[in-house]
């Protein structure tokens, strides 16, 4: 834990733009109000909270932050669905991870849902271009308007930023065909395949499933922690990103829905209790983790205390990740 700080800047970004549901957008809050910041304290962090970025619509479309439309938010191009407000509030989410970074912060990103990851892994990259990704995740996310066919960007934002010489799936993409998404011009940071390892996959579209393959991107999938242990697939993983600074990007989804009922998509036979937990301790224990991201928690997709159970859960996993030793 020396090779990188133990100040932590908690950046709230409450975006539910990426897919249906309202609710996500109140996951920061529920997880401050649980006591955030008192665990991160007991575990030896300084902590930096910041208020929660604002994605009201009426500022993200603003460029002067008072309300004036500048990005028309009338039409969407096809498959990508609330184009302008995910495109600002990602941009905005760049700046601030990027400011944080620079200043010498630990970046904790509290979605929200996924589509942050197109903010987060922005401005993590601009600073840090060799990070290495670890995506906990029933989904690939891997899908750009062109494959999608929920047009929801919280299963696009890896898609969007894959870059491959020969043809990745946002190879030659025209993002000034996507208003909000001029951040993310022609020389923008963009993942490499081999920085980018996936664990806990079992709900992965036909488009994804093919660039997954094309791509060789190191995928440890439901079956594959069945068949090796998670033991041995997190030993494999960090093997493969050995060398680089890491970010986890946790998607509360991957736990099994009886654990984690309060999301947008669940989909069962995900990790149990210590599957999840062994995940965040072993990159902890990595010493390399840089950065982090918790995603899709929406404590208004279910019973009160199954959305208990599921922020809850959401708590233990930072704490774990953020470095709690059990010894
Ligand atoms: N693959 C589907 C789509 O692109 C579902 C994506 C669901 N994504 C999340 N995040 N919940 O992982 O629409
Ligand atoms: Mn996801
Ligand atoms: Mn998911
Ligand atoms: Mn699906």
């Amino acid at each position: 834990y020396t090779k990188y700080p133990r100040t932590v800047s908690i950046i709230g970004a409450p975006m539910t733009y990426g897919q249906p549901y309202v609710g996500t957008d109140t996951g920061p809050k529920m997880l401050r109000e649980k006591g955030l910041r008192p665990k991160l304290t007991k575990l030896g962090w300084r902590v930096e909270d910041m208020p929660d970025l604002d994605f009201d619509p009426k500022t993200l479309l603003s460029s002067d932050g008072k309300g004036d439309t500048v990005v028309s938010s009338q039409r969407d191009p096809p498959n990508a669905k609330n184009c302008a407000l995910v495109g600002r509030g990602s941009s905005l989410l760049a700046d601030v991870v990027e400011s944080k970074l620079r200043k010498g912060f630990f970046p904790l990103i509290v979605g929200g849902d996924h589509s942050i990851g197109l903010g987060s892994l922005t401005g993590i990259l601009r600073v840090r271009p060799d990070t290495g990704i670890i995506w906990v995740d029933a989904h690939a996310d891997l899908n750009t308007p062109h494959t999608s066919s929920s047009g929801n960007f919280h299963g696009m934002p890896l898609g969007l930023l894959m870059n491959h010489p020969d043809n990745g799936p946002a190879k030659n993409f025209d993002f000034s065909t996507l208003p909000g998404f001029e951040f993310l011009d022609q020389q923008g940071p963009r993942i490499s395949p081999e920085q980018l390892v996936y664990v806990g996959l079992r709900d992965v579209d036909p488009a994804e499933r093919i660039w997954i393959q094309r791509l060789g991107i190191k995928t440890f999938t439901m079956t594959d922690i069945d068949h090796l242990g998670i033991g041995r697939v997190m030993d494999e993983a960090l093997a493969h990103l050995k060398g680089r600074p890491l970010h986890l990007s946790y998607d509360i989804d991957s736990v099994d829905p009886m654990l984690a009922p309060a999301t947008g998509t669940t989909v069962r036979g995900g990790l149990t209790y210590r599957e999840a937990h062994f995940v965040a301790e072993f990159v902890a224990q990595s010493g390399d983790l840089a950065s982090a991201e918790i995603v899709e928690v929406n404590p208004s997709l279910s019973s009160d205390d199954g959305a208990n159970e599921t922020v809850e859960l959401g708590l233990q996993l930072i704490t774990s990740f953020m470095g709690k030793s059990i010894i």
